[in-house]
């Protein structure tokens, strides 16, 4: 028996959510085309007859504009220690820049051994693939190297395989049906968050967040609040589009979503709420459970 834990760390957008997914086998972090999607940390784990290995997706590292931005680049950076391996995940599609520099030259503090994952290979030529290794190779001494299409599921066999090199624990750390240890609150939350997020553009996605804050079992049905939190009435506006269309939407497609997850009927209740400026009120973001001390 083999186990241990792995942190995933990137930049925002490169496929750190799509890759836990993937490796997982299940859609237990939210994705999408707008850059900081990852808002938590979440822990996937992978299970093979002899092997078990807890990913953790974490947030992507960016110039935080918010206090809740300065927290999530504190919680990513937090998870460069005391793990048995760190993915540090790149998009060979687009060209190495200053965001892929500042967290190497962090990762330059860790002990951990790094593996360069090269994500969105579907994106390019298999010749260009050799050229972007060049790019990196001598930024940082990477244990190893692993060029992969997190969406097509190319390749990931291979960076499992690597991975059991680090892996130092022997214990089982949850049972095998467990896939992740996030609670069911958060994941209802986040899924509304996600269809939110695709139906919406620009600035919207960053300025809400939201909470479950209901949960009653009856008989035949599930009945579940969810509050949808933004930061201006304007914004609440769009959300709820012209006569409630848009929530309506974000409603039933997240409602199921739910009721996948739970393998139950669901009757999903949304309100938008306004709280101004709640990525920068500290006692807001702690009772939404974003700490500033972690
Ligand atoms: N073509 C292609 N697109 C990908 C691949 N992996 C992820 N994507 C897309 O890239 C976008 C961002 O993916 P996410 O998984 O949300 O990225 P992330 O790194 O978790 O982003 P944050 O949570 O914002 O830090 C989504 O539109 C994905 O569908 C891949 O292998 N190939
Ligand atoms: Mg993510």
């Amino acid at each position: 028996m083999k186990s241990g834990f792995v942190s995933i760390i990137g930049r925002p957008n490169v496929g750190k959510s799509t890759l836990i997914n993937s490796l997982v086998n299940a859609h237990i972090a939210i994705t999408s085309d707008k850059a900081q999607t990852t808002r938590n940390v979440i822990q996937g784990i992978y299970n093979e007859e002899d092997t078990q290995i807890v990913f953790v997706d974490t947030p992507g590292i960016h110039k935080p504009q918010s206090r809740l931005g300065k927290i999530l680049n504190k919680q990513a950076l937090s998870l460069i220690h005391d793990v048995d391996a760190i993915l540090f995940l790149t998009d060979a599609s687009t060209s190495l820049g200053k965001g892929d520099k500042f967290i190497l030259e962090c990762l330059k503090n860790s002990e951990v051994p790094v593996i360069l994952v090269l994500n969105k290979i579907d994106k390019i030529k298999s010749e260009e693939i050799l050229e972007v290794i060049e790019n990196y190779k001598d930024l940082f001494p990477f244990a190893d190297i692993v060029p992969v299409s997190a969406m097509k599921n190319d390749n990931l066999d291979c960076l499992v395989k690597v991975i059991k090199k680090y892996l130092k624990d022997n214990v089982k750390y949850f049972d095998d049906d467990t896939i992740t240890s996030n609670s069911t609150y958060f994941m209802i939350s986040e899924i509304v968050r996600e269809k939110l997020l695709n139906l919406t553009i620009e600035e919207v996605p960053h300025c809400v967040t939201c909470v479950t804050t209901y949960y009653e079992e009856k008989e035949k049905v599930t009945l579940i609040g969810v509050e949808i939190i933004v930061e201006r009435d304007s914004i609440k506006k769009i959300v709820i589009g012209k006569n409630g269309e848009r929530l309506k939407t974000i409603g039933s497609l997240a409602r199921k979503d739910i009721e996948k997850l739970l393998g139950k009927r669901v009757y999903l209740d949304l309100y938008v709420k306004t709280i101004k400026k709640w990525r920068e009120k500290e006692k807001v973001l702690h009772e939404l459970g974003f700490h500033e001390d972690e």
